[in-house]
C-alpha cells in the first residue's frame, strides 16, 4: 500500500479532510492555464465548493504552461492535493478534487488547442502571472515579439499563452463548439478589459474578429488569497494531518475572496454558493485590491528584503514599517481611488495589515519582490500617476519605487546578495552597470525603462526628486533606520 495521496488513499485520510465532491464524477467544463499554488488554493477551491453545493459538470482541466514539476506531482496523485489553512488559532487541511484532467501545454500544445475546441469546455480561466500576458506593463499594449509572431504566423505549435488561446479559439470556431468565457485571474488592472484587448488584437491579426465578438466574453475578476510558495514544512504538515504524503501540498491563509463579472455565455459554476461575489463591475474591487493589498505587499517586500528580513510578517514588525505603510495607504492610495460602495480604503488597509501579520504564514519577501518590473506599474505607479495628476506629492509611493530601485542593485543594506528575479533583469543590470552608483545615477538609469515608467512619470521632476531623496536617505542610514524615523 502506497503512502502517497491519490484516489486509493482517500478512504484512509480523516473524513473531514476528504474532497467535498467525488473526484472524477463531474465532467470537465473549465480549462485552467497555470497550475501554480494560487490557482489550486483559490479558484479550484471555489469551484469544488460550487459543485458540492449545486452540481454541474465543471471539472477543471489544469494546464501547466511550461514547468512540469507540479504537474508530475499531481499526476502521481490522481490530480489530488491538500490545502492547509493557517491561522493564529490553528490549522485545518482539506484535499481538493476539482481537477478532472491535467495537461502540459509546452509538451502537447495540440491537445490543449483541441480541448479548447471541445463544446463541453465553456470557460477558460488563467493564472499565468503578469508577464504571461505579454503586455507592456506601462501602456498595457501587447508586446509583439518574435515568439508571439511565430505563434500567429506559422503552423508550428504555439509557445505563448496568447498564441495558445488564439489557436484554441480558431479551432473552436472551426468546430462550431459554441460560446466561451475567457477569465483572467491575475493581478492586472481591469484584467477582463485587458484580456479582451489582447484577444481582439490577435483575432484581428488572424481574421476572426467577428466570431470572437459574437462568441467570446471576458469577465473581469478580483482574486484574493495569500498563498505562499510550498516548502518541506508544507509537505510535513500535510503528512501529519492526512497520514499520507502529499508532494503538491499547499498552505494558505483563511481569507479568500473572488469578485467576478457575471458574463458567462455558456453558463458557469454556482460560485456564489461558494462565497464568490458575482457583479456587473468588478473594477472598483480590482483597483482597491491591487493598490492597497498588492501595492502594500510590494512595499513591505522591498523594504523588508533590503533590511535583511526573510518574511513579510517579520518585516511588518520592524519599527516604523507599519507607520510607513499606513501613511502610504492613507495619504497616497486612499485619495487615488473610489472604493466599492460601503468599503473604506483605510479600514480595508487595516484588514490587509492584519492578514500580512498572520504569524502562521511564512510568506517570503523575495517571492513578492520578484517580477517588480511587471508588478510595480499596477500596484504602485498608477497610484503615483493619479496623485500627480491631482497635483499631490506622493511621498510614500515614491518610497516604494526607490526601495525597488535599491533592491534592483542586488544586495541588502549589509551587503548580502538579493535575487533579481525579473523578466527585465538583464536590461536592469545593464542600465545600472552603465550609470554612476549615486542616487541620481540610479534614478536616471531606471526611470529610462520605458516599459515600466510611462513618460508622465519618467519626465516628472517632482517624482525624480522624491526618488533621489529616498535613495539618499537609504544610502546614508539604511532602510531600517530610515523607517524607524517614520511616525
Ligand atoms: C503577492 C500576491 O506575490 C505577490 O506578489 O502580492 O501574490 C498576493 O499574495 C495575492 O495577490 C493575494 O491575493
Amino acid at each position: 500500500m502506497t503512502d502517497l495521496l491519490g484516489l486509493g488513499a482517500l478512504p484512509r485520510i480523516p473524513a473531514a479532510s476528504r474532497p467535498r465532491i467525488t473526484p472524477g464524477d463531474a465532467g470537465s467544463g473549465i480549462v485552467h492555464l497555470g497550475l501554480g499554488a494560487f490557482h489550486r488554493a483559490h479558484q479550484a477551491v471555489f469551484t469544488e465548493d460550487a459543485m458540492a453545493a449545486a452540481g454541474g459538470d465543471w471539472g477543471i482541466v489544469g494546464v501547466a504552461p511550461r514547468s512540469v514539476t507540479v504537474l508530475d506531482s499531481l499526476r502521481a496523485q490522481d490530480g489530488l492535493y491538500s490545502v492547509t489553512t493557517l491561522a493564529a488559532e490553528g490549522r485545518s487541511t482539506r484535499v481538493i478534487g476539482a481537477h478532472s484532467g491535467l495537461m502540459h501545454a509546452a509538451g502537447d500544445p495540440d491537445a490543449v488547442v483541441a480541448l479548447l475546441a471541445d463544446p463541453a469546455i465553456r470557460i477558460v480561466t488563467l493564472t499565468v502571472t503578469e508577464k504571461g500576458y505579454r503586455l507592456d506593463p506601462a501602456t498595457g499594449r501587447l508586446l509583439l515579439d518574435d515568439e508571439l509572431r511565430g505563434d500567429l504566423e506559422s503552423e508550428r505549435p504555439p509557445r505563448t499563452v496568447p498564441g495558445l488561446l488564439i489557436r484554441g479559439l480558431a479551432a473552436r470556431r472551426r468546430a462550431d463548439a459554441g460560446p466561451i468565457a475567457l477569465v483572467s485571474c491575475d493581478n492586472l488592472p481591469a484584467n477582463g478589459h485587458r484580456m479582451r484587448g489582447l484577444v481582439d488584437y490577435l483575432a484581428a491579426a488572424t481574421s476572426q474578429s467577428d466570431w470572437v465578438r459574437d462568441n467570446v466574453t471576458f469577465p473581469g475578476t478580483m482574486v484574493d488569497r495569500i498563498v505562499p510558495a510550498s516548502t518541506a514544512e508544507t509537505r510535513a504538515v500535510a503528512y501529519d494531518e492526512l497520514g499520507v504524503r502529499d508532494e503538491a501540498a499547499l498552505f494558505a491563509e483563511p481569507y479568500s475572496a473572488w469578485v467576478i463579472e457575471d458574463d458567462f455565455p455558456a453558463g458557469r459554476p454556482a460560485w456564489e454558493q461558494a462565497g464568490a461575489v458575482l457583479t456587473d463591475d468588478p473594477r472598483p474591487w480590482e483597483r482597491l485590491k491591487l493598490r492597497s493589498l498588492n501595492g502594500v505587499h510590494s512595499a513591505i517586500a522591498y523594504l523588508g528584503a533590503l533590511a535583511g528580513r526573510e518574511t513579510i510578517a517579520e518585516s511588518l514588525r520592524m519599527p516604523g514599517m507599519s507607520a510607513a505603510v499606513r501613511r502610504f495607504i492613507a495619504e497616497d492610495i486612499a485619495p487615488s481611488l473610489t472604493p466599492p460602495p460601503g468599503v473604506d480604503t483605510v479600514q480595508y488597509g487595516e484588514e490587509v495589515l492584519h492578514r500580512f501579520a498572520n504569524p502562521a504564514m511564512e510568506y517570503r519577501t523575495v517571492q513578492v519582490a520578484m517580477d517588480g518590473s511587471q508588478k510595480l506599474p499596477p500596484r504602485v505607479l498608477h497610484t503615483i500617476i493619479d496623485r500627480r495628476a491631482a497635483g499631490a506629492t506622493p511621498r510614500w509611493g515614491t518610497m516604494v519605487v526607490a526601495a525597488w530601485m535599491r533592491f534592483a542593485g542586488g544586495a541588502t543594506d549589509d551587503g548580502r546578495p538579493l535575487p533579481l528575479n525579473d523578466p527585465l533583469a538583464s536590461r536592469i543590470r545593464a542600465r545600472l552597470a552603465a550609470a554612476p552608483a549615486t542616487p541620481n545615477g540610479v534614478v536616471d538609469a531606471l526611470l529610462g525603462l520605458d516599459t515600466v515608467f510611462a513618460p508622465e512619470l519618467a519626465g516628472d521632476d517632482t517624482v525624480r526628486q522624491l526618488l533621489v531623496d529616498w535613495l539618499t536617505e537609504f544610502d546614508k542610514h539604511g532602510v531600517e533606520a530610515t523607517l524607524a524615523g517614520v511616525r
